[in-house]
């Protein structure tokens, strides 16, 4: 009787104990969001088995029992596509995961063995399960929150302003096919359709160039938004305050109207409900960051990738007068923020990639901690695709990466040094860093599990609390 009573207890604080984690990745186009996703399920899904997760005490000790996938509760957003990412890896030759483009979903049942010393532990539970949301999405969309700053007269203006001759020139339809265009005039459908392609057109030649100041993010990564008419809008130029009145009285179906209410609908119907419905109700949120691709492509390229970090960083901002913070009540509790591909430079390196980015996100790590929210930095390959060695030159040992290019062809090479702090001209005229594309490793090299770098201490960071 008092054994049936005491299991009754124990698996009534079971269910009603608060286990569940909504857990997001984000980062900009190419950061590696999707290896990263892919090696997270992986991990915990053969923790205990072939994966080595020393940096995980829950693996470490034994106590996690495993991970199964089940079927997500928001059935308006795509699942991640787990299985075509590991066939993909798999593969003869080993390919990476395809893009994804918009917001993605994975819902895991994770068992585990609570720590005698914790709560559930001493109640006598011997197991325990942690349900774990994950999402990825595209850090451009991020990208739009100063958007909701503006009517559509105020961003109009401030879009213009990004407008240098440099890209000016990658706007050169754009902004032929505006010199005809009257405010005034009534809205053609199929014109504004074309104008609106070519100003995407123009968004995404700049996105390629390396800038990212870009506004509307979903002009770059539509999602399923694609062709929709919401995302049939552009800044009007050469608009002055004055013009506001003159130009709010124009009919509903003038040129000035339709946009303004394009923009108007699209800050109320795409960006808004992103954070509302989605941003805001994530727990902890991880955000990836290729410092090393951003230092291969020079001092243009790694200034812009700066630049997007302040913007993207704005909607981790938690201080009271934040835009953030006036619209969205967020809670988020902890955030990693992470350099990913640290298997493209040697183990002696990774130190100083740490520190670089957070020299890199130095005034929002500060942010952070400020408003008390707990920020982790941290490097990591969540996929390695290479293997250090040391090699002898003139009787000295270095350090050396193998791996296969992208190309298929087996290479030893030098990558150099990363420095520990943004780089100044100095750095820029003296090095060359070697940043090769690497294919995965096979199987037959990798042998089993799925090999990378610190994925463990991410996942420690991320969930471990949970899992005592
Ligand atoms: N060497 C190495 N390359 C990686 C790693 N993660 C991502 N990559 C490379 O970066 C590319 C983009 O990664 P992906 O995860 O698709 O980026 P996403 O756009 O943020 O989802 C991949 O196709 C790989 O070439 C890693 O851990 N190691
Ligand atoms: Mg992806």
């Amino acid at each position: 009787m008092r054994q049936t009573l005491a299991r009754e207890f124990s698996n009534l604080i079971e269910r009603g104990w608060d286990r569940q984690l909504r857990l997001a990745v984000t980062g900009l186009s190419r950061a590696g969001k999707t290896a990263f996703l892919t090696s997270l399920v992986y991990q915990l899904r053969h923790a205990g088995l072939e994966a080595r997760l020393d940096l995980f005490p829950a693996a470490r000790e034994g106590r996690l029992m495993g991970a199964q996938r089940i079927a997500q509760k928001d059935l308006g957003v795509p699942r991640f596509p787990y299985d075509n990412a590991m066939a993909s890896l798999d593969g003869t030759p080993p390919r990476w995961p395809e893009p994804t483009r918009g917001i993605s979903e994975l819902r895991l049942h994770i068992r585990y063995r609570p720590q005698r010393s914790g709560v559930l532990g001493a109640l006598g539970s011997s197991n325990a399960t942690l349900t774990l949301d994950l999402f990825d999405y595209p850090g451009e969309w991020l990208l739009d929150l100063p958007l909701l700053e503006h009517d559509y007269l105020s961003w109009s203006q401030r879009q213009q302003m990004t407008l240098t001759p440099e890209r000016r020139a990658m706007a050169k339809e754009w902004l032929s096919a505006m010199e005809t265009l009257d405010p005034a005039a009534e809205a053609d459908e199929a014109e504004l359709a074309t104008i609106a392609e070519h100003y995407a057109q123009s968004l995404r030649s700049a996105r390629e160039a390396g800038f990212a100041d870009l506004q509307p993010g979903r002009f770059l990564l539509p999602g399923d938004l694609e062709g929709a008419p919401v995302l049939q809008f552009f800044p009007l130029l050469d608009l002055t305050r004055d013009d506001r009145r003159r130009l709010e009285a124009l009919p509903q179906q003038s040129v000035y109207r339709t946009l303004a209410r394009r923009f108007a609908y699209y800050q109320q119907h795409v960006v808004k409900p992103f954070y509302r419905e989605h941003f805001r109700r994530f727990d902890r949120q991880i955000v990836l960051v290729d410092v090393l691709g951003a230092l291969n492509a020079g001092p243009e390229r790694f200034e812009d990738l700066s630049r997007a970090l302040a913007t993207l960083m704005q909607s981790f901002d938690y201080g009271q007068r934040s835009l953030f913070t006036r619209m969205f009540s967020p809670r988020i509790d902890r955030l990693a923020i992470a350099a990913t591909k640290a298997d493209h430079v040697t183990p002696d390196q990774h130190p100083n990639l740490v520190a670089l980015l957070e020299a890199l996100l130095a005034e929002p790590i500060k942010d952070l901690r400020f408003a008390d929210v707990p920020v982790k930095a941290l490097s990591l390959a969540s996929i390695r695709a290479t293997q250090a060695h040391e090699v002898e030159q003139q009787g000295k040992r270095i350090q050396a990466l193998r791996g296969v290019t992208l190309e298929g062809e087996e290479t030893l090479i030098f990558p150099g040094e990363v420095p520990p702090h943004l780089p100044q001209h100095d750095f820029w005229a003296r090095q060359g860093f070697a940043f090769h594309g690497f294919r995965p490793l096979s199987r037959d090299t990798r042998g089993e599990g799925l090999p990378h770098i610190r994925m463990d201490a991410a996942l420690d960071w991320l969930i471990g609390d949970k899992l005592t």
